[in-house]
C-alpha cells in the first residue's frame, strides 16, 4: 500500500501542547486583555494582537505580530492558548502574512465607460482592467456615483433588482450590516453568498430534520468518539488542525475511521499509515446517499440491539418509512451498481459502526462522529446527502450525547457568520425565515426590523420578492428576457455588490456569470489590484484586510465566536483603504439619503460612530457597537447571545473581551451562567443545560427529530440528465425556469452530468469532439485557500506553483499522456489547462498527493488565476467548465461530478 507516511513530530507537538494548554484550565479565564497587547523586544516597537486565522473553518487562533509605530504587519504565530488549536497552524495559517502587501489596490477607481441599466447601454470596456480603463476618484465621490444609480434602480423597478454577493470572509458585523442594506432597507431578496456553493445543503438538511441550522457538536467531541467517518471530504487538505486532531485520537485509542471520496486523498493515506486493518475508504462516486442507505439496511437486519427503538419513539419522526425502505431496497448486494463498494466492505463498516455505537452508549459518551465537506454538499442532492448522515446517526441513536453526531465543516473562516446574521435569499439573521410553509413568520421579521430599526414592512414586502434560483438565478435573472420574468413573476437584475468574493468561483464563468455581469452596475470592495472582479467592476472601493482592521468577529464550525484583532490602520501607502465594515456602512448612509429618507430615518437606521484605533491612524466604526446591535437583538431566537449582556453587567466585563479571554463563546449563550462558561458546546436532547429553553428535545415544533427516507435511482439517469445538458449551452435555457427537472434529479439523485464511458480507452485524439469520457472532479489543494491570497504568499505559492490534473496511471496511458504534459481539460462549457499529475506521490508534478480512480480526474480551482496578470487571459480558470445545475432546495451546484475529455495543448 503506497502512503506518504505521516509526519510523527507534528503529532508529538499537538500531545505536547494539549497537556500544556490542559494545564492552564482551558475553558477558564486565560488572559487579562490587557496582556493581548504586550510589546516584545527591542528595536522597533513591536506589538502583537490575536485573530482567527482568515482562512478555513476550523478557526484556529493566530497571534499577528506588527510594528507599532508604522503599522506594518510582520508575521503571524499560532495561539498557544487557543482550544481550537492548541499552539499549532497549518502551512497557510503560519504564512497569512505574506500575501498582505502585495499587488494590493489602494484607490479608489471608477470605470470611465459604465454599464448603465437605466439608460440600457452596456459598457465596452467590460472584461478589461487597464489602468487606463479606469479613472481614481475621490471616496465621496464614488460613494455618490453608487447612490444615485442604486436609487434610480430602485425607484424604476424595485429593491429585488439590486442584488449583493456576499461572503463568508467577511466578519459577522459586516454580514449584518449588508443585509440590513438588501433587505431592511432596500428591501431586496436578491441576497446571496459565497456560502451558497459551500455549505447551504447542511444549512437546510439541519432545518428539515433538526428544525435549526445548528452543527450540533463541538471540536472536542472528536477526542470522545469511537469511530470516526469522512464523507466527500479531505481534511488533512482542508481542516489540517481538525484532521490532526482525529489522526492523534487514532493513534492514542485506535479507533476506526472510514474516508468516502473517489480519490486515494492524503487523507486516506494518512489514516492507513497509522492502521491500515481499520482504516476504511469507499471510493464512490455520486453514491453516497445508496452507501449511506446501504449501512442502514445492515444495522437494521445484522445488528437489531444498536437501533434505538426507544429513542426513535419518543424523538423521532419518519423512522418506520426509513427502516422499511433500507429493508426493502438498500441492500450492499442491491446498490452495488451506485455505491461501486464491495458488499463485504460495507457490511464491514457497518460492524464498525454497530461496535462503536455500543461502546458509545455504554459509556454514555462516545459513539460515531460523521464530518462532512464540500465532495458531499456541492450535489443536485445536496440536502438529501446529508439528511442521510443524519437518518443513520438517528436510527442507532448516535447524537444527543458528547463523542458522537452528524458534524458539517464549515469552508470559510466565517460561512457560519453568513448562516447566523442570514444572508441568504428568504433568511433572516438569528436562524429564521421569512416565512415558512407559506406564512410570513411575522414573529422574527418584527424582531428583526426592531434590531435594524426599519420598517417591518420592507421586510413584508422582501417577503413578497422572489429569487427562487438563488444564486445562479440572481445571475440568470439578468439574462432572462421579459417574457420569461413575465413567466416567473420575477424582477429583473440590474446591480450587483460584490464583497470579499470573487466571479470566478461561481458556476459556468463564462456562459452565465460574464455576460450578467457585463450588463449590471457592479460595486466591487477588493484587495487586489489584479483581483478578477475588476474585469466587470464599475466602481471599485480599496478594502483594508484581515490583520489591519481592528475587532470584529468570525465564527468558527463549532460555533465558536471568536474576535479578530488587528493593527487598526493600513501601513504607510494605504490611506485610502477602509475596513469591509465601514464601506458597508457608509455604502448604507449614502444610499439611504440618496432614496430620500429624512436626516432622522438616515440616523436612525444607521447610528453607528467611528473611533480611533491607531495612534497614527483614522477614526473607523467600532465594530463591537454593531456587535452588541446584533447581541441584543438575538433575544428569545435561536441563537440567543443575551447572557453577554448580562455578564457585562453584572462583571463590568466587554462583549469582545468576553470572546478574547474565554478564546471563543459558542453560540448560543442565552444566560449569564452559559455565557460566563463560553457558550453551549453541544445540542440537542438536553445537552444545552438551559432551564426554561423554548423547545423540545429538538427544534422542530414538535420538539422532535425529522427523518426523510432519500432515494437514489438511476433508471432514467440519460433522459434526466440529456435536460440537464441544455443549461450552460442552449441559449436562453434557464435552470431557474426548468425547476421540474431539476427536482427530477434530485429525486434519483443524479449528478449534473454523466460521461461517455464507452469511449474511454481510446486515445486522446480519436475521442470524437463531442464525446465526453471522463468525470471530472474541482476542489482544493492543501497549500493553497481559495483564488486570491496564498498565490500571491511567497511560500505557499513556491510549494504549488501552477495548475495540475490529476489522471489514473492507467487512463494516462491510454490516452497519450504523460506525467509533467500540459493538457486541456474540456467540457461542453469551457475549457482549462494542467499539468498531468499521474501516480500520487510519484508524480514529479506538485504536489504529488492524491490518487484517482480510473475514470476520474481532479484539479484545485485554487490556482484558477494564477498563471496571468489580466485574469480574462488566463488559462487555468476551472470554471470556465462548470455546470449551472443546483440543488432545488438548497441551491448549490455540483463541481465535482462533470463529463470532460483531454486534450493535449
Ligand atoms: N487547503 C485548503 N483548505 C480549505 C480551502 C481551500 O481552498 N484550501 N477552502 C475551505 C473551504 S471554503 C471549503 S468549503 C473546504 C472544502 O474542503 P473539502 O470538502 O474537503 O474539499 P474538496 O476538495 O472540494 O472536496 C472534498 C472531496 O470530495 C471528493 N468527492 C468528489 N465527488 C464526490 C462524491 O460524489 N462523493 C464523495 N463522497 N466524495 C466526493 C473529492 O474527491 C474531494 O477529495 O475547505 C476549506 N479549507
Ligand atoms: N470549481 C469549483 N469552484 C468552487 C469550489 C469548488 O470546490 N470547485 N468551491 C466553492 C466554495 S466551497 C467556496 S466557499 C467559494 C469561495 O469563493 P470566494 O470566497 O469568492 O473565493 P476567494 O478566492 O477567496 O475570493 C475572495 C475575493 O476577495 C478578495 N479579498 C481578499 N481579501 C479581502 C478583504 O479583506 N476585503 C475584500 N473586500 N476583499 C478581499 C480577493 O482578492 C478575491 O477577489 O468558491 C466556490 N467555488
Ligand atoms: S487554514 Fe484552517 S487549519 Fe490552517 S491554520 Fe488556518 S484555520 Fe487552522
Ligand atoms: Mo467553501
Amino acid at each position: 500500500m503506497k502512503s506518504k507516511g505521516f509526519n510523527v513530530s507534528r503529532r508529538a507537538f499537538l500531545e505536547g501542547s494539549v497537556a500544556g494548554s490542559a494545564a492552564l484550565g482551558l475553558g477558564g479565564m486565560i488572559f487579562a486583555p490587557e496582556t493581548l497587547k504586550a510589546e516584545v523586544g527591542a528595536g522597533p516597537r513591536i506589538k502583537t494582537c490575536l485573530a482567527q486565522c482568515p482562512y478555513c473553518g476550523v478557526g484556529c487562533g493566530s497571534v499577528i505580530k506588527y510594528e507599532a509605530d508604522s503599522g506594518r504587519i510582520l508575521g503571524v504565530v499560532p495561539d498557544k492558548q487557543h482550544p481550537t488549536n492548541k499552539g499549532i497552524q497549518c502551512i497557510k495559517g503560519l504564512n497569512a502574512d505574506e500575501p498582505v502587501y502585495i499587488d494590493r489596490l489602494k484607490k479608489v477607481l471608477i470605470r470611465k465607460d459604465m454599464s448603465d441599466p437605466i439608460t440600457g447601454h452596456v459598457s465596452k470596456s467590460k472584461g478589461s482592467f487597464k489602468d487606463s480603463d479606469f479613472e481614481e476618484v475621490t471616496y465621496e465621490e464614488a460613494e455618490h456615483i453608487v447612490a444615485d444609480k442604486i436609487a434610480a434602480i430602485h425607484k424604476k423597478w424595485n429593491g429585488n433588482a439590486i442584488g449583493l454577493y456576499g461572503s463568508g470572509q467577511l466578519t459577522v458585523e459586516t454580514q449584518w450590516i449588508e443585509n440590513k442594506m438588501l433587505k431592511g432597507m432596500l428591501a431586496s431578496n436578491s441576497i446571496e453568498a459565497n456560502a451558497r456553493t459551500c455549505m447551504t445543503s447542511a444549512v437546510t438538511a439541519y432545518f428539515a430534520t433538526f428544525g435549526s441550522d445548528t452543527p450540533p457538536l463541538c471540536y472536542d467531541d472528536i477526542e470522545e468518539a469511537d469511530m470516526i467517518s469522512f464523507w466527500g471530504h479531505n481534511p488533512r487538505a482542508a481542516h489540517t488542525i481538525i484532521f490532526w486532531r482525529v489522526a492523534d485520537h487514532k493513534l492514542k485509542k485506535g479507533i476506526p475511521t472510514l474516508v468516502v471520496d473517489p480519490r486515494r486523498t492524503g487523507s486516506v493515506q494518512a489514516l492507513e499509515s497509522i492502521n491500515p486493518e481499520n482504516s476504511y475508504h469507499f471510493p464512490t462516486i455520486n453514491g453516497d446517499i445508496s452507501c449511506l442507505n446501504a449501512i442502514g439496511h445492515c444495522l437494521v437486519t445484522e445488528h437489531q440491539d444498536v437501533i434505538d427503538y426507544d429513542f426513535l419513539k419518543a424523538n423521532v419522526v419518519g423512522w418506520e418509512d426509513y427502516i422499511k425502505m433500507v429493508t426493502e431496497d438498500y441492500s450492499p448486494e442491491q446498490v452495488q451498481d451506485r455505491t461501486m463498494v464491495e458488499p463485504a466492505q460495507i457490511r464491514k463498516v457497518a460492524d464498525e459502526w454497530a461496535n462503536a455505537s455500543r461502546k458509545g452508549k455504554r459509556r454514555g459518551k462516545g459513539g460515531v462522529v460523521t464530518m462532512w465537506g464540500i465532495g458531499y454538499n456541492q450535489h443536485i442532492h445536496g440536502q438529501h446527502n446529508v439528511i442521510s448522515i443524519i437518518n443513520l446517526h438517528a436510527l442507532t441513536g448516535d447524537l444527543g450525547r458528547p463523542g458522537c453526531g452528524p458534524f458539517s465543516m464549515t469552508g470559510q473562516p466565517n460561512a457560519m457568520g453568513e448562516r447566523f446574521t442570514g444572508g441568504l435569499t428568504g433568511r433572516l439573521p438569528f436562524n429564521q425565515g421569512l416565512a415558512s410553509a407559506g406564512n410570513l413568520n411575522m414573529k422574527a421579521i418584527e424582531q428583526v426590523a426592531k434590531a435594524w430599526n426599519c420598517p417591518p414592512e420592507n421586510l413584508v414586502e422582501v417577503a413578497s420578492r422572489k429569487n427562487p434560483g438563488m444564486m445562479v438565478g440572481q445571475f440568470e435573472r439578468a439574462l432572462m428576457d421579459q417574457e420569461t420574468l413575465d413567466r416567473n413573476g420575477l424582477d429583473p437584475m440590474k446591480a450587483m455588490f460584490y464583497c470579499y468574493t470573487t466571479h470566478i468561483h461561481q458556476p459556468d464563468v463564462n456562459n452565465l456569470i460574464r455576460p450578467a455581469l457585463e450588463k449590471m452596475f457592479v460595486v466591487v470592495q477588493d484587495i487586489y489590484r489584479h483581483a478578477p472582479n475588476l474585469l466587470y467592476g464599475d466602481v471599485i472601493f480599496p478594502a483594508l484586510t484581515w490583520g489591519e482592521w481592528q475587532g470584529g468577529t468570525y465564527i468558527s464550525s463549532e460555533r465558536r465566536f471568536n474576535v479578530v484583532d488587528g493593527v487598526g490602520k493600513g501601513a504607510p501607502g494605504y490611506e485610502e483603504c477602509l475596513p469591509d465594515l465601514d464601506l458597508a456602512i457608509d455604502k448604507g448612509k449614502s444610499i439611504a439619503k440618496a432614496m430620500g429618507m429624512s436626516d432622522e430615518e438616515v440616523k436612525k437606521m444607521w447610528p453607528y460612530k467611528k473611533k480611533q484605533y491607531h495612534p497614527q491612524g483614522p477614526l473607523l466604526y467600532d465594530s463591537e457597537e454593531v456587535f452588541e446591535e446584533i447581541v441584543r437583538g438575538s433575544k428569545g431566537a435561536d441563537c440567543d447571545l443575551t447572557g453577554m449582556l448580562e455578564v457585562r453587567d453584572r462583571d463590568g466585563i466587554g462583549l469582545y473581551d468576553q470572546i478574547r479571554r474565554l478564546r471563543g463563546v459558542q453560540w448560543p449563550a442565552p444566560t449569564y451562567a452559559h455565557a460566563k462558561a463560553g457558550g453551549t458546546p453541544r445540542r440537542y436532547m438536553g445537552q444545552e443545560g438551559w432551564d426554561d429553553k423554548p423547545y423540545g428535545n429538538f427544534r422542530k415544533p414538535d420538539g422532535k427529530l425529522h427523518m426523510k427516507s432519500c432515494k437514489q435511482d438511476y433508471t432514467e439517469r440519460d433522459a434526466v440528465i440529456a435536460e440537464l445538458r441544455k443549461m450552460g449551452t442552449e441559449p436562453n435555457y434557464f435552470a431557474s425556469d426548468h425547476r421540474d427537472v431539476l427536482i427530477k434529479a434530485r429525486d434519483m439523485a443524479l449528478p449534473p452530468e454523466w460521461p461517455d464511458e464507452d469511449f474511454r480507452g481510446r486515445r486522446w485524439d480519436a475521442v470524437p469532439k463531442d464525446k465526453f469520457p471522463l468525470w471530472l472532479g474541482l476542489g482544493i489543494v492543501y497549500e493553497h485557500f481559495h483564488s486570491a491570497k496564498t498565490i500571491r504568499g511567497a511560500t505557499t505559492r513556491r510549494l504549488v506553483p501552477e495548475q495540475f490534473v490529476e489522471i489514473h496511471a492507467e487512463d494516462a496511458k491510454e490516452l497519450g499522456v504523460n506525467d509533467g504534459d500540459m493538457v486541456r481539460i474540456v467540457t461542453r462549457r469551457g475549457s482549462y489547462e494542467g499539468r498531468v499529475s499521474v501516480g500520487g506521490i510519484h508524480s514529479k508534478v506538485r504536489p504529488a498527493r492524491n490518487e484517482v480512480p480510473r475514470g476520474y480526474i481532479f484539479s484545485p480551482w485554487n490556482l484558477s488565476v494564477a498563471d496571468s496578470a489580466d485574469p480574462k487571459k488566463n488559462k487555468w480558470m476551472v470554471n470556465a467548465t462548470s455546470h449551472r445545475a443546483y440543488d432545488p432546495v438548497s441551491g448549490q451546484v455540483d463541481f465535482k461530478k462533470l463529463a470532460a475529455r483531454i486534450e493535449r495543448v
